[in-house]
């Protein structure tokens, strides 16, 4: 007892001086296991006052380490690992591992390898909670699930908790260069030190991988899908082997993307032609080589035939015709292919948001049993708000699998504030209509809808080499909730936001409501601000930082903002609709119908959709001008509101990450009162119309905006 208490006192000591030598950087994450209110600790202790592990795989250890360290932060130290089960012991393992979990009968038949089970019972009139499961890597899940109930103070008493992912495939994407560069990356060079490794293991990949297998992120493709052939080498293939040893352990896959013409580039072939038996021989070749190094290799990510990248079609073959000789490579060892259907083409002179449907529609059901095609949420390219794409629900036979984007391209960078789970969740809950009301995206990315024999989601990446790994603190989140969403696409972003604000920053209520408050209505300021009422694709050119609504050089019409929002004297907006370009007809008839019609569509989806005069009374009974500009300026003042929340919410939060949080929301404020300026005074040349009473000016003259240029923008 004594020896106990003195234990807790000194773990307590050394973790205050730590926490003064060493300010909040973000490092931690949502795994920030600072000692609790004494209360709680009073509370919890008695449940998990020690800690039985069964098993001894480096997944157990690290399940065990991690309980051990989560536990002992958390209630301030001397908490025992490895004491027969007493009072208040966590039990943790598998029926085949633990005699004592395997004499409890436990339902755990339908719940693959990663589910898990936590459940409160009593042995010989003791507390034990039992974390179960049928692998390892369950268990390690439920570790992780066990401490979030703690980190967020909810009762661990009379646990029933039954958790299994509804996902198979729960990947991140990094677009990272094999020079250390990041496309579309702000948070610093790349995670990946490609140069030292593989003999150099930063200690941050054990980190990365941990963090990840918090949330149930059990893959990771390494490299850009904008891919060099080089990655495919022997001397790559060792570095991507490094990191998938460090990786396994925490049940994370690697993955990598292929670059389609690699037989020719790397290869000596003179075609990389899918239909030739030298260059099927040659993929068939590098996977076994590649199985030889990573003997649990998760597959190949293929863009091809997108923004001039190789591709099948060079060789007048089809994205079938691709992904089914790269899956006959990897099918042997088990791998899969995710061929993206991010495609466009110039020399299509079709509205650029059909074409991956008209492209990939006919080939439904032509794609082998490992091959899932990758659909980006929407069907352009990531802004800030896209209608779910068409080809969600229109594919029964072939499994798709979702794209979102972490990192925040078009959405301010790391600098603005902007929770994403709002945006997977609108994308999410979606309906298709695909076989009636309830087909929802999420049923769709689960497999339920059309009984998907592969599942999966990616985030593209938003991690790098900064501190505080997503380049803002409030990125994290967005990490954080890709992945609780991947595990479950029916979760919703409040609850996610709620968890991550209190394992991040407090629990303490007066922190948790207004900040989840700030996080839910962040995205939709950002919307307002740069794309309101359904326009998209109005960011300047080539790295998307700031507004350049009024580019219209660029080499291919669908690069240029002004082919997307089409302003002219009448109105403003993309015709989508059966009178223009008809991709209202890409979607189920129900769907069709309400986002043809004018008086249906949703109004953040109007201009999207439909060409609207500027005079047309809205909702809010304003005309469509006045309520453009009055969008505009709700996005600034949203951003200002979210500068008084987060002032108030001072005393919650530590200094430093205070200090910068406060600092980028001045950069957002100072941005997003660009975007309006920019955007009212280049519309304003088109409309012709004055501005509503009470809207101040922009402040500068249209040319200023436009002569604004950042050669050194970052990610581009
Ligand atoms: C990796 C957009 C981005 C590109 C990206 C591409 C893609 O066009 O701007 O940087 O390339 O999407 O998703 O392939």
């Amino acid at each position: 007892m004594f020896r106990t208490l003195f234990h807790g006192l000194l773990a307590l000591a050394l973790l205050g001086l730590a926490g003064a030598a060493r300010a909040e950087d973000g490092y931690d994450l949502w795994l920030r296991y600072r000692p609790i209110e004494a209360e709680w600790q009073a509370r919890y202790r008695p449940v998990a006052a020690s800690i039985v592990v069964a098993g001894d795989s480096p997944t157990m250890r690290i399940a065990s380490a991690e309980l051990k360290r989560g536990l002992d932060g958390l209630l301030g130290g001397a908490v025992a690992e490895d004491q027969p089960a007493g009072a208040g012991a966590i039990l943790v393992g598998t029926p085949e591992e633990s005699p004592m979990i395997d004499a409890l009968g436990l339902p755990l038949e339908s719940m693959g390898r990663e589910g898990y089970l936590i459940r409160s019972i009593r042995i010989g009139g003791k507390p034990m909670t039992v974390i179960a499961a049928n692998d390892d890597v369950g268990a390690l899940y439920g570790a992780f699930h066990f401490l979030r109930l703690i980190q967020t103070r909810q009762p661990i008493e009379a646990l029933d908790i039954r958790s299994t992912p509804k996902v198979q495939l729960r990947l991140l994407n990094h677009w990272d260069n094999l020079d250390r560069s990041v496309e579309r990356g702000y948070a610093g060079q790349s995670i990946w030190d490609w140069w030292k490794l593989p003999d150099f293991k930063d200690p941050r990949y054990t980190d990365y991988a941990r963090a990840n297998a918090s949330i149930g992120i059990n893959g990771t493709v390494l490299n850009n899908v904008n891919a060099k052939a080089d990655s495919l080498t022997a001397p790559w293939i060792g570095k991507a082997a490094a990191l998938a040893d460090i990786f396994r352990p925490y049940g994370i896959r690697v993955y990598l993307s292929a670059r389609f013409s690699a037989p020719i580039e790397i290869g000596g072939l003179k075609t990389a032609d899918p239909l030739d038996p030298q260059v099927r021989a040659w993929w068939k070749a590098k996977a076994d080589e590649i199985y030889r190094a990573i003997p649990d290799f998760g597959g190949f990510l293929v863009k091809a035939n997108s923004e001039g990248q190789p591709g099948p079609q060079d060789y007048k073959r089809t994205h079938a015709d691709g992904a089914n000789m790269l899956a006959e490579a990897v099918a042997p060892h088990g791998g899969v292919v995710m061929w993206r259907a991010f495609v466009y083409s110039h020399e299509t002179p079709d509205d650029r948001a059909k074409q991956a449907y008209n492209e990939f529609k006919p080939f439904d059901g032509r794609f082998a049993d490992n091959v899932i095609v990758q659909v980006k949420n929407g069907a352009i390219d990531f802004q800030p708000r896209e209608p779910f794409h068409p080809l969600f629900g229109a594919m029964p036979k072939t499994p798709l699998m979702m794209e979102f984007q972490i990192t925040k391209e078009y959405l301010g960078f790391a600098t603005h504030l902007a929770y994403l789970g709002t945006l997977f969740e609108e994308t999410l809950a979606a309906d298709t209509r695909a076989k009636g009301e309830g087909s929802t995206v999420a049923k769709v990315i689960d497999g339920s809808l059309h009984g998907y024999r592969l599942t999966g989601m990616a985030g593209v990446a938003n991690i790098g080499s900064d501190r505080n790994w997503s380049g803002s603190h409030f990125d994290q989140a967005n990490w954080y909730a890709f992945g609780r969403m991947a595990w479950n696409p029916d979760m919703k972003a409040r609850p996610i936001a709620e968890e991550w604000a209190r394992m991040t920053f407090s629990n303490q209520q007066g922190f948790v409501s207004p900040a989840v408050d700030m996080m839910m209505g962040s995205r939709e300021i950002v919307v307002d601000y740069m794309t309101p009422l359904g326009l998209h694709h109005l960011m300047a050119s080539g790295h998307h930082y700031g507004p350049g609504p009024w580019v219209d050089d660029l080499e291919r019409a669908d690069w240029n903002p002004v082919y997307y929002h089409r302003a002219d004297a009448a109105g403003i907006g993309f015709d989508r609709t059966k009178a223009g370009s008809d991709a209202v007809s890409q979607y189920a008839p129900p769907v069709a119908r309400m986002f043809g019609d004018i008086d249906t569509v949703p109004e953040r989806d109007l201009l999207w959709f439909h060409h609207v005069g500027w005079d047309r009374r809205m909702a809010s009974g304003r005309t469509l001008w006045d309520e453009l500009v009055a969008r505009y300026g709700r996005g600034v003042r949203g951003v200002e509101s979210m500068q008084r929340d987060w002032t108030r919410l001072a005393p919650f939060v530590d200094a430093e990450r205070h200090r910068e949080v406060a600092t980028f929301l001045a950069i957002q404020r100072h941005e997003a009162k660009w975007w309006r300026d920019a955007s009212i005074a280049y519309f304003q040349t088109i409309s012709k119309r004055p501005l509503p009473a009470g809207e101040a000016p922009p402040e500068h003259p249209l040319s200023w905006y436009r002569a604004l240029n950042f050669p050194f923008a970052p990610g581009h």
